[in-house]
């Protein structure tokens, strides 16, 4: 029976040892601990047992039982510990592995463009303001020598609105450019002045590729004693310096806007051919980038300027031509149909 209860510790220790889940280790505990189990059986039937045999099978019989109790706890720690390890291992998180890139957001490239250009004339000491888009008809058209006759006046070419009722102020409309907010600043302010004004203006005209109803412009203007044409082709010789490469050449030529006197229209030589001719420049070596010109006498009068003593320059352009042209994009809607294809090729 000694050598019984013997075989049995060494069979219950063994199989033990190969335990690796608490499960088993419960039905193990029921085969070897339980009422059911050898060891119970033996403990049970000691009373059968001649006394002085029950004594000492009677001992080890109990030694037996303590052993294997205090080998399962001691093995169910030790599972518990080797589970918890490995669920640990397995949620390790390796703080040094680099994180998800997050994906930027760009400027649109209307946007980067105007931001690029304004900074360029910000670098001359320009002031930048904005101004209402919808606005009074003297604004946009009296003030600035556009007479009542002029076709751009026609319903057919701007937009007319509703005026608020009980204002004086006669028509309103939606700006056909940014001039009437520079009139505002002239109005506002004493030369010498230099701003430049970003913003939407609106035409009433069918959309192709090339023009849109809705559009951007920038316009710059600089009032000062003695402010000559010199200076107009010193300043946007240096912007198209700035936004198209200090190795481009300049061209003014005659043109024509109410609003000044000499008019004048800018080309650079093309950036992709050189001035060799190409599709860009329809093999004319050249691109016009705007107009511009000295503010006519009639506009400094209208704001209360004395154009004896004063003299300016001004200058108009379309931020989507310029960006067509820098980019080489040909159609103007495509700025406008959010298309991410399209927007992610100009990561400015
Ligand atoms: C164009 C032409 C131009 C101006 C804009 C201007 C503004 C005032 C007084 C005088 Cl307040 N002139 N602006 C002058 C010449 C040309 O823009 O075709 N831009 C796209």
């Amino acid at each position: 029976m000694i050598e019984q209860l013997e075989e049995l510790r060494a069979r219950a220790l063994e199989e033990l040892g190969r335990i690796e889940d608490l499960a088993r280790i419960e039905e193990w505990r029921v085969s070897y601990l339980g009422k059911k189990s050898e060891l119970n059986q033996i403990l049970r039937g000691l009373g059968t047992l001649a006394p002085s045999d029950r004594r000492a099978v009677g001992q080890i019989a109990n030694d037996v039982k303590s052993v294997l109790e205090g080998e399962s706890t001691a093995r169910r720690v030790q599972i518990e510990k080797m589970l918890r390890q490995a669920e640990i291992a397995r949620e390790r998180v390796d703080v040094t592995l680099p994180g998800r890139p997050t994906r930027l957001g760009q400027w649109h490239p209307l946007t980067a463009v105007t931001r690029e250009i304004v900074s360029a004339f910000r670098a001359m000491g320009y002031d930048i303001v904005e101004g209402p888009e919808v606005e009074w008809e003297t604004y946009n058209f009296e003030l600035l020598n556009i007479p009542a006759e002029h076709p751009a006046r026609d319903v057919w070419d701007t937009f007319y609105v509703q005026a608020p009722d009980g204002l004086p102020g006669g028509k309103m409309l939606l700006r056909t450019h940014t001039s009437p907010m520079q009139v505002r600043v002239m109005q506002n302010r004493k030369p010498p002045l230099r701003v430049v004004v970003p913003g939407r203006a609106y035409r009433y005209e069918a959309t192709d590729a090339t023009h849109e109803s809705e559009f951007y412009q920038i316009e710059g203007l600089a009032v000062d004693e003695h402010l000559t044409f010199a200076d107009l082709k010193g300043t946007l010789t240096a912007f198209a310096h700035a936004i198209f490469g200090p190795e481009r050449r300049t061209r003014f030529r005659v043109d024509f806007f109410p609003f000044v006197e000499p008019g004048a229209e800018m080309a650079i030589d093309c950036h992709v051919c050189r001035g060799a001719g190409c599709r860009l420049c329809k093999n004319s070596g050249w691109i016009e980038i705007m107009g511009a010109g000295m503010v006519h006498p009639r506009v400094l009068e209208g704001v209360g300027y004395d154009s004896s003593q004063y003299s300016g320059f001004a200058f108009g352009m379309g931020p989507e031509r310029v960006a067509m042209l820098k980019y080489g994009i040909d159609d103007i809607r495509l700025f406008k149909t959010n298309d991410l294809r399209f927007l992610r090729q100009f990561a400015l």
